[in-house]
């Protein structure tokens, strides 16, 4: 691989060490399932145990930094030149249900600016990274979007509304025009997954509203650096942490978006 910041090195080591205690505990989930008290309570220890892995590892290299993190929130908050973003598992919903389609998510930024990050899911061992300016990476293999044009031949994916949602009808009916006009939406439950796969031309397009920054950060730049374009809209300016995003292979981005209105 030819990514060479020593963010991005602090990263994956960071990755790599929390994944081998996630690994554990994702075997232990199926025990739990099965059990009279479910999984939930210790999936909540599991992700908390990953996010403390990951924070003081990366707080071992720089002290400094400020973070923003799922569970914990920010870390050194009025340092915003270098920041943290990290999702210690993205894909809860499918972690809780021994699906392996979840993954460790952590993005650098600096100066506001994301500049690396890495998507690892430790079950598939896929890593995915990036760094501004040197390209994307699965493993050590360089990446790229698709390189499809139509809509109507595209698979999409999308994820939400959540239980809470305010405005689910809005989101079924999103769901139901675009599912009439590309050739298949999937529901696949991991957003930083969900942008990693447009990023290698699993998926050539997705959408999806009411996320939190850490969901998507290390996302938006290895999409960028496959050659997608991302797009955040109708932002709540009230709360800068809160996002929604279109992000496609470029070529269909503008029917996609047209298909949003
Ligand atoms: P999580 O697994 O860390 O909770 C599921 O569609 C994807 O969207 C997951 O990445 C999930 O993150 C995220 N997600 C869904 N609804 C969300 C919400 N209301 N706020 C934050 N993240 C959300
Ligand atoms: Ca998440």
């Amino acid at each position: 691989m030819r990514l060479n910041s020593p963010q991005i090195n602090i990263i994956s080591k960071a990755c790599m060490k929390a994944s081998r205690s996630l690994i554990r505990d994702f075997g232990e989930i199926e025990n739990l399932q099965v059990s009279s008290k479910g999984p939930g309570d210790f999936v909540t220890s599991a992700d908390k145990r990953t996010e403390k892995i990951i924070i003081d590892e990366l707080q071992k290299a720089h002290p400094e930094y400020g973070i923003i993190s799922e569970e914990t929130g920010y870390i050194n908050k009025s340092n915003t030149k270098n920041r943290w973003i990290i999702d210690p598992i993205d894909g809860t919903m499918n972690f809780l249900n021994s699906i392996p389609q979840f993954a460790i998510s952590i993005g650098y930024e600096e100066e506001g600016e994301i500049k690396c990050g890495v998507i690892f899911n430790p079950i598939m061992n896929e890593m995915f990274c990036a760094e501004k300016g040197n390209g994307a990476y699965l493993n050590n293999s360089r990446i790229r979007v698709s390189n499809k044009k139509n809509i109507k031949e595209s698979l999409i994916v999308t994820g939400g509304p959540r239980g809470e949602s305010k405005i689910k009808d809005k989101i079924f009916s999103e769901y139901i025009n675009v599912s009439k006009n590309v050739s298949n939406v999937r529901k696949f439950g991991s957003a930083a997954l969900d942008l990693a796969y447009v990023a290698c031309g699993r998926f050539d397009g997705y959408w999806q509203r009411e996320l939190s920054y850490w969901d998507i950060a290390a996302g938006v730049i290895i999409l960028k650096e496959a050659g997608g374009f991302v797009e955040f809209f109708e932002d709540d300016n009230s709360n800068p942490l809160k996002r929604n995003i279109l992000a496609t292979n470029s070529n269909i981005h503008e029917e996609l978006k047209e298909l949003l209105k």
